[in-house]
């Protein structure tokens, strides 16, 4: 029996290796680019009804269009995004994955497409520093830089892990966690959209943001650079930020 489930796991990852990422002339060859993003992540990207938007998927949208590639969208648990990266199931992630030393290891990423930090979210009274944290319940999605960050602050009480930051957000407004960390922008939007149940505390940290391809797919990390260069530089990008932050937010 032992035997046997460690042949199944020995070919399983001979099959994963033998599998290819696709390259830039593969990918420009059959037309269409897969995507994958995860969907919940408001203003980023979000499903409102069947339609999949958000700032980083017009983005994704507009870089495609340059590149002039067709896209096929694939929508996966964020945790499940950067897995399924490596097992070829798309050509390149963008969900707002902070570039990390971590990941680094697993993925290549990107020049980073916007610029943003880690922030409180509590309700008025409640704990809005680092130190106003400790001992408290504060609430995370699992497998980000929030959970990475929050758990190294120092007295932190329970950090207690959703599975989607819409999750985490609700155990805040439901008070069953003392604060919420998450995206500063998202919750700039959640701070504005409770109207004075809930207020924004201080910047944990600051993260940069960046596509990820599958490790040593350097064909299409230097296509997908070049065309978030061009977005850059022509106007598309300041647009499409614009519409959801009301400013620009790429890193300086
Ligand atoms: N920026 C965070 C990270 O890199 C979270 C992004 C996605 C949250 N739904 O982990």
């Amino acid at each position: 029996m032992i035997k046997k489930a460690l042949l199944t796991l020995t070919a399983l990852s001979l099959l994963a290796s033998a599998a290819e990422a696709r390259t830039w002339d593969e990918i420009k060859k059959s037309g269409t680019i897969r995507i994958a993003t995860e969907g919940a992540f408001p203003p980023f990207n979000l499903m409102k009804g069947n339609q999949l938007t958000g700032f980083e998927v017009d983005l994704a949208n507009a870089l495609a269009q340059q590149l002039g590639l067709k896209v096929q969208w694939v929508t996966q648990p964020f945790d499940n995004l950067l897995i399924g990266l490596n097992q070829d199931r798309y050509d390149f992630v963008i969900a707002s994955h902070g570039i990390t030393p971590e990941r680094q290891k697993a993925v290549d990423f990107a020049n980073p497409h916007y610029c943003t930090g880690g922030a409180i979210v509590t309700h008025p009274g409640g704990p809005m520093t680092a130190a106003a944290l400790k001992g408290k319940t504060v609430a995370v999605q699992v497998g980000t830089t929030y959970l990475q960050n929050v758990s190294k602050v120092p007295g932190v009480g329970d950090v207690k892990t959703f599975p989607k930051d819409t999750d985490a957000q609700a155990a805040l407004l439901a008070g069953r966690v003392d604060a919420w960390v998450g995206d500063k922008f998202t919750g700039l939007d959640l701070v504005k959209a409770q109207k004075g149940k809930l207020v924004q505390g201080d910047l944990l940290f600051n993260e940069r943001i960046g596509m990820a391809v599958k490790k040593g797919n350097t064909s299409l990390l230097k296509e997908l650079n070049a065309a978030l260069a061009k977005a850059m530089n022509n106007g598309t990008y300041a647009k499409i930020s614009n519409e959801y932050f009301g400013q620009d937010i790429r890193c300086h």
